[in-house]
């Protein structure tokens, strides 16, 4: 092996690996573009890969029709104690899990190349940034490491003889018997998926998918899960969270941080182009935000990612015309149709649909087949540096001071398109019981209404009741210099099924009156459920919109929200005795101000 770091801990967990998945060759990635270059030809030889003649050194993958979507099923995390994974987590013992998972390891990458990939979440050198080395079978997930984090050689160079990194095992779970071809998309059946967290060790380990957030360590398991848990003992905050800068006609910067549930739209409200006058948005991040309280107090935030990991369909010039521009080279697509003039094509995409193409199953495809061309969770993987609105400040090593707080869901009723928390405690509240209807970014219902405590059911890496006790510790020791915190949804229906407010760069209306509450410009009402913008409140300037479906859009309904009780009772009795009082104070105190 050429072994390409000093690191005698690091060669030392190398070789365990290499030991039990007897992998056929061993390559330490350096990160260049050489080495991505060849990566790519080399899957393009093999036929997984497509290049695409459209897009400059960009390509398209296939993959196995049940290896499209995070398992949440199948994600477990891992402590001695079943407490601490907490009643929102999968839970296995670690010992019994490790036994499974090494039995599976055992020999899985035989006839295959395992890839050390050495990464960095977060620009290297920032005092926020974390290093791990990803451990491999896939040159899909080596390349998409490379555009999503900083990978290589320096990366090794930071780390030096002895620095600490956080060791991830990756395999797709499908040896190759010598003499046989292999399939497009290896991966392993369902039930032999593990996406395996121990956050006591600061270790990950994943079998049997090659699918984004299942495979690409460095994201949802890394920069989530164990982060979370790391941030938990550290004082600081991993959230599933975009950052972006909005600034006004005046010059004065907010820094915006906000979690959605996955596929409701971070990318687009990331990359958001303002329709009110005058007011400017940049992009930070559109997934992942790291916050650490600064020298002055207030808490400052690093995307720890270099790229996106986007949802395709619906993203089009209409609904995210940055993104589409990001989207023009340098791309890897998973899932999209492929036109017969060598270009991608998705559900929602501008214009007409292509006359035939190939769908994401690989089949021919035509505007009057029955079944979708992309798959409604393909996605894109794209460098965050292409994006026309990023933010010159987007790597500062020390991140942006954040102003404010956005939690929210997808919920065609009750909730209303904005209200402000009463105070930090309540804005924690508003977090804790955020809800959506499930999307098809995990395998499983879609549409179903279930809770989501900060957009982070799916990513805490430790007992959700403690993760409300670090919000609240976390806003007193913040004190005054706590951001404000408010609580949308973009998502609400009219009796039609219709989308009742217009969504996209529209939204920056509802932007700009949080930035004047924080500067104590716009006058709010105070409500059962929080603070809401008074009638002629938010700047329509431009905007046709009924005055009903305004009203209809800004009402509190007691009756719906005293309706809402119950499950929120339910949701809380599930933490037991780890569930903050100062949270069951907040659910008393709605219950009164409902009456
Ligand atoms: O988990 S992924 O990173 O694949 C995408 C998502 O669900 O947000
Ligand atoms: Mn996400």
């Amino acid at each position: 092996m050429s072994a390409a770091s000093s690191h005698e801990k690091l060669r030392q967990w190398v070789q365990e690996v290499a030991d039990m998945c007897r992998p056929g060759a061993v390559h330490w990635c350096d990160g260049s573009s050489q080495e991505y270059d060849r990566l790519m030809q080399e899957m393009v030889a093999g036929g997984s890969a497509t290049p695409l003649k459209k897009r400059p050194n960009s390509f398209l993958f296939r993959s196995d029709p049940s290896d499209v979507a995070r398992v949440e099923d199948r994600t477990y995390i891992s402590t001695p104690d079943p407490m601490e994974a907490g009643p929102t987590n999968n839970w296995m013992d670690p010992e019994e899990l490790k036994k499974t998972m090494r039995g599976l390891y055992e020999g899985c990458m035989k006839g295959r190349t395992m890839y050390v990939i050495p990464f960095s979440m977060g620009p290297i050198g920032s005092p926020i940034s974390k290093i791990g080395i990803e451990i491999t079978d896939s040159p899909y997930v080596v390349c998409n490491m490379h555009i999503m984090t900083r990978v290589g050689t320096k990366v090794l160079e930071a780390l030096g003889a002895d620095g600490e990194f956080i060791p991830c095992v990756h395999s797709v779970g499908a040896p190759l018997e010598p003499g046989r071809k292999d399939v497009p998309w290896p991966c392993a059946p369902i039930e032999k998926k593990y996406i395996s967290h121990f956050p006591e060790e600061n270790l990950i380990w994943s079998f049997g998918s090659g699918y984004g957030g299942n495979a690409l360590l460095g994201k949802k398991c890394l920069a989530l899960r164990i982060a979370s848990a790391m941030a938990r003992r550290e004082g600081w905050m991993a959230e599933h969270m975009l950052i972006l800068r909005l600034t006004n006609p005046e010059g004065r910067r907010y820094h915006i941080a906000a979690a959605f549930p996955s596929a409701c739209g971070k990318t687009n409200l990331a990359m958001l182009q303002p329709t009110v006058a005058g007011w400017k948005c940049e992009t930070i991040g559109d997934d992942i935000s790291w916050m650490k309280i600064g020298p002055d107090g207030r808490l400052y935030a690093i995307n720890p990612e270099a790229g996106f990991f986007g949802v395709a369909p619906g993203t089009s010039y209409d609904s995210n015309p940055m993104a589409m521009d990001t989207l023009k080279g340098n791309c890897i697509f998973t899932n999209c149709v492929l036109t017969d003039d060598g270009d991608v094509w998705w559900e929602g995409m501008d214009g007409e649909p292509p006359a035939h193409g190939i769908d994401w199953k690989g089949r021919d495809w035509t505007p009057a087949s029955r079944d979708v061309g992309a798959h409604a969770n393909a996605r894109f993987t794209a460098p965050a540096r292409q994006c026309p609105v990023i933010c010159a400040d987007w790597e500062k090593p020390e991140g942006v001071p954040i102003d404010i707080f956005v939690f929210g869901g997808r919920r065609a009723g009750v909730v209303p398109l904005v209200n402000e928390s009463y105070g930090w405690d309540h804005g924690v509240f508003l977090g804790a019981t955020a809800s959506s209807e499930t999307t098809a970014a995990n395998i499983g219902d879609i549409g179903a209404l279930r809770r989501d405590p900060f957009a982070m059911k799916p990513f805490c890496g430790y007992n959700m009741g403690d993760y409300f006790q670090h919000w609240l510790a976390m806003g007193d020791r913040l004190g005054r210099n706590a951001p404000r915190i408010f609580y949308v949804n973009w998502f609400r229906k009219n009796a039609a099924g219709r989308f009742m407010w217009p969504g996209f760069g529209e939204n920056s209306r509802v932007l700009k009156w949080m930035c004047d509450r924080v500067d104590g410009k716009a006058k709010a009402r105070e409500t059962a459920i929080g603070l809401l913008p008074v009638e002629g409140g938010l700047d329509l300037e431009g905007l046709e919109i009924a005055p009903e479906t305004l009203q209809e859009l800004l009402k509190v309904d007691s009756d719906a929200w005293r309706a809402e009780i119950g499950s929120l009772e339910e949701h809380f009795a599930q933490f037991g005795d780890r569930l903050p009082a100062r949270m069951r104070e907040q659910l008393e105190a709605l219950r009164k101000r409902l009456g």
